[in-house]
């Protein structure tokens, strides 16, 4: 098991991703023959994204777009010969251990994917709350969810909750390395969704390229994924964060911009 910290920008994605509302067709990693098998835990009223929006409307969140307002902890089934039934009561039970550690109300959806390469696995994906102290409110803090500690203990604490339920050590798995419980797509989509949403904040910060210019870079990186982090170099020289050899750099501007 392992978790991934996302920002707004990459959540309408990356639920689309999970319910695979998105169109998948074209990827090699997903065997769309095979995604009928795949279930969601969390059972909602509303549609993902609406609950989500819900939920992070009733706690106190930074506007600033580098927060991370969802956390994703992918839990992997060890590989061993379990029955349908048994796999699916893996998998409840693990809904059950960290929708009762991160708060019920805080889960945005919890799909079991079936579909890709490697073991089924669970997509807990969940607002990260945390209680603020002092003004004795709810806030987003994946800092404060997420501690070292947190994920220090949370292997073991889940792996004892799980041989109490199953009456003994079922092993599970630490990691993302073994078992591949992740695709490559995935991986890879998380990076250029990273990357993308560095490169475009620094864009933005520049308010001089225009709104169409944005579109257009997006379609360029969609196609040329490796074109990103050229893009996010060049953006890097272009506000001053890094020197380049023939450095014609102007203060102002940058100051100006921000
Ligand atoms: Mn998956």
């Amino acid at each position: 098991m392992h978790v991934e910290k996302y920002t707004k920008s990459a959540v309408g994605h990356l639920l689309q991703h999970y319910n695979r509302a998105a169109n998948h067709t074209s990827n090699q990693d997903i065997r769309i023959d095979k995604t009928k098998f795949n279930y969601n835990l969390c059972k909602r009223e509303l549609p993902d994204f609406s609950y989500y929006k819900n939920r992070l409307a009733q706690v106190k969140c930074h506007k600033r777009a580098d927060v991370n307002v969802l956390c994703d902890w992918i839990i992997t089934i060890p590989k061993k010969a379990f029955t349908e039934e048994q796999e699916r009561h893996f998998f409840q039970s693990a809904y059950n251990f960290m929708a009762e550690r991160y708060g019920e109300k805080n889960v945005v959806s919890a799909w079991v994917h079936k579909d890709e390469a490697g073991q089924p696995h669970l997509h807990f994906c969940f607002i990260p709350v945390a209680i603020d102290k002092k003004k004795k409110i709810e806030k987003v803090s994946a800092k404060e969810v997420l501690t070292r500690r947190e994920l220090q203990t949370i292997h073991k604490d889940m792996a004892r909750y799980m041989e109490h339920i199953f009456g003994y050590d079922i092993g599970i798995l630490n990691g993302n390395t073994i078992g591949g419980n992740k695709s490559i797509t995935e991986l890879k989509l998380q990076d250029s969704q990273r990357e993308l949403t560095r490169t475009v904040s620094e864009i933005s910060s520049l308010k001089q390229i225009k709104h169409q210019s944005i579109s257009e870079l997006a379609n360029a990186i969609k196609q040329k994924p490796s074109l990103i982090s050229d893009v996010s170099q060049a953006m890097k020289i272009a506000i001053g964060e890094q020197n380049e050899p023939t450095q014609h750099f102007n203060h102002e501007e940058r100051f100006r911009s921000r």
